[in-house]
């Protein structure tokens, strides 16, 4: 990037973040702050702050405290005065250039104290739901629509089709016209979520469109249109588009405004702390508070449990229970919906178990286990691609099984790949590569070309990773 804009966008950045903590930010914490320079890396997407406090280094500790509370508002007002693409994350550097009398000891400390010095993993096991906020812009967005479609990602499971149930429970409360658009063919599992006889499917989507106009667009469980297949052109005429998402942005292409935050286990956790945002009212909007409801969370809960597969994968941190406990509390009969999404199988389904578990194919000295599921057995079976939801989870549980590749026959020649790696390991990348995305531990890809050939691709990239 020309240097010329970066220093003036780093003034800029600094004017505005300076008016910000002068004017606007409210935190009693922050104490006579004064920033001194602002250095946005190449790309734009951090900016380090370097500000100095008047005061002791009580006061120091307190406003910095403050600054990283007032992070996300600051953010997404940088994004909208001097409209950036992206908000660049904010580093607060404490300059002791400045106020040269500090002692850097006591700092030190309580930076530890403030968890500056952990990795993102630990800072991630020491997160609460608190810390899990949604940016401004994605509510005042939320506000602002009258006629909405909540879209989940094609295929959607129950983390997709929980949170945008949920989330249109909500934005009805707030008296907004709400559809949610599905898809044909639910996976089993998704039919007895609370309101799921409400989802349209998605054959007329086009013409609902034409006549109904709605002005806004959120998008659950993924952060660009593309992923949700037949539905991509019709969305593709919304002006206003959201997204509420966890999973890691991959790919060329931008993802929709809104809230991506891969660090949350489920994107049901991140519509939860938006409902509750949105519950408490705002008078600017005419909107009224209205309480979380059992069936909200019923929904929320049903995302959670099974994208952490019943808290056992290593996404599980201590705000998931944290999460998971007030769901609890306030009456979701959580025994049910797990019971509900994770154990239930149809009887074609468990048939195309049978002939699924017959492909199991390992290699690497049993550490790389490939599958597949064939157009052939469904018609065998009666089973449709739906049934075979989960089969992958079985076999991540091998003994000795570290990395699993599950293909679904799309069409003649084209595979649906799902990836895993149990404990360390990145199938992310390989998924990336061929085009996909997702998770470190859990991605997922389309490849073209005969059975044998993608397997022995596969079967390549999983021993490479293994090996690395
Ligand atoms: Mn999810």
């Amino acid at each position: 990037m020309d240097p010329y804009r970066t220093n003036k966008m780093n003034q800029a950045v600094l004017e505005v973040l300076s008016t910000l903590i002068q004017n606007h930010v409210k935190d009693p914490r922050v104490g006579f702050v004064t920033l001194n320079q602002v250095k946005l890396n190449r790309d734009h997407s951090v900016a380090e702050i370097f500000f100095s406090v008047m005061g002791d280094e009580q006061e120091r500790l307190d406003s910095f405290k403050g600054l990283k509370k007032a992070k996300g508002f600051m953010q997404s007002k940088l994004v909208r005065t001097l409209g950036m693409r992206a908000a660049p994350s904010l580093k607060f550097v404490y300059d002791d250039s400045v106020a040269k009398a500090i002692d850097l000891g006591e700092l030190i400390d309580g930076l530890k104290e403030d968890g500056q010095f952990l990795t993102e993993e630990q800072k991630k096991r020491r997160m609460t739901l608190d810390d899990v906020q949604p940016p401004n812009e994605l509510i005042r967005g939320l506000r602002e629509g009258q006629s909405f479609w909540l879209v989940p990602h094609h295929n959607p499971d129950p983390d997709a089709m929980g949170g945008v149930l949920a989330l249109a429970e909500a934005l009805r409360a707030m008296g907004r016209d709400v559809r949610v658009m599905g898809y044909c063919d639910p996976p089993v599992g998704l039919t007895d979520l609370p309101g799921f006889d409400t989802v349209t499917r998605c054959d007329d989507a086009e013409e609902i469109y034409e006549k109904e106009q709605p002005d806004t667009l959120v998008l659950v469980d993924c952060h660009r249109i593309d992923r949700c297949g037949p539905l991509e052109d019709t969305l593709d005429r919304f002006k206003t588009r959201w997204c509420i998402d966890h999973h890691l942005i991959s790919g060329r292409k931008a993802p929709e405004a809104g809230w991506v935050e891969p660090r949350s286990c489920s994107s049901c956790t991140l519509v939860h702390q938006v409902i509750n945002v949105l519950g408490e009212g705002d008078d600017d909007y005419n909107d009224r508070p209205f309480d979380m409801t059992v069936s909200m969370g019923t929904n929320l809960y049903a995302g959670l449990v099974t994208d952490t597969g019943g808290f056992r994968f290593n996404n599980t941190v201590p705000f998931t229970f944290e999460f998971a406990r007030n769901l609890s509390e306030m009456g979701v009969d959580t025994a049910a919906v797990a019971a509900q999404t994770l154990h239930r199988h149809r009887r074609q389904g468990v048939a195309m178990l049978q002939r699924v578990l017959a492909t199991f194919d390992y290699h690497g000295d049993g550490e790389i286990l490939i599958a597949h599921a064939t157009n052939a057995m469904l018609v065998e079976t009666g089973a449709d691609m739906a049934d075979t939801e989960g089969f992958v989870n079985l076999a991540t549980a091998v003994d000795g099984v570290r990395y699993v590749a599950f293909l679904k026959e799309l069409d003649e020649n084209v595979w649906r790949a799902s990836l895993r790696v149990q404990g360390e390991g990145d199938v992310q990348i390989i998924a990336a590569r061929h085009g996909g995305g997702g998770h470190k531990a859990a991605a997922g890809c389309t490849i073209e070309g005969e059975l044998e050939d993608v397997v022995v691709e596969l079967v390549g990239d999983l021993m490479a990773a293994r090996n690395a």
